[in-house]
């Protein structure tokens, strides 16, 4: 039983995330999300639409998700991977490089991003369209 873990927000989820979940699915044979608190998100400088709850609520019904737990802080990765005994972290390549320390622990893979989708493009048209 291959495991492999991914972290992030998932605010607005749109078919970016779903390509980046269905893709990390496919690297094993059970995939947990480490969810972003709302707190761990203003650390992030990010304020998402919808809170940990509703996001925590879509992403448990998502087909290639097998389990969901908090990310509180950058730090728990390397716990987490632990807890969890992860053979895979994954996750898209805006954060190419950036988590090669946990190589240590698990294979490591940043996986392309999908292009011209974004919650940043979403909450945009969003808001647009509520001024309009
Ligand atoms: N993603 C993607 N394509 C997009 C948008 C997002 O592949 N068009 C991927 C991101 O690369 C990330 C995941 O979807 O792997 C979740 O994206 P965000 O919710 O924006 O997550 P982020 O804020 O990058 O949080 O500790 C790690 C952080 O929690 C990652």
């Amino acid at each position: 039983m291959k495991r492999v873990m991914t972290y992030g927000t998932f605010d607005l989820l749109h078919y970016g995330h779903i390509n980046l979940l269905k893709r990390s699915k496919d690297l094993g044979d059970y995939l947990i999300v480490g969810l972003s608190s709302d707190e761990f998100n203003a650390l992030k400088g990010k304020k998402s639409v919808m809170s940990f709850e509703e996001r925590k609520e879509i992403l448990q019904n998502i087909r290639y998700v097998d389990k969901v737990v908090k990310e509180s802080n950058w730090e728990q990765k390397v716990e987490d991977i632990k807890k969890y005994n992860i053979d895979v972290f994954v996750i898209g390549d805006d954060w190419e490089g950036k988590f090669d320390f946990l190589k240590e622990y698990c294979e490591v893979v940043y996986l392309p991003r999908t292009k011209s989708i974004s919650t940043t493009l979403l909450k945009k048209i969003l808001s647009e369209q509520e001024s309009a």
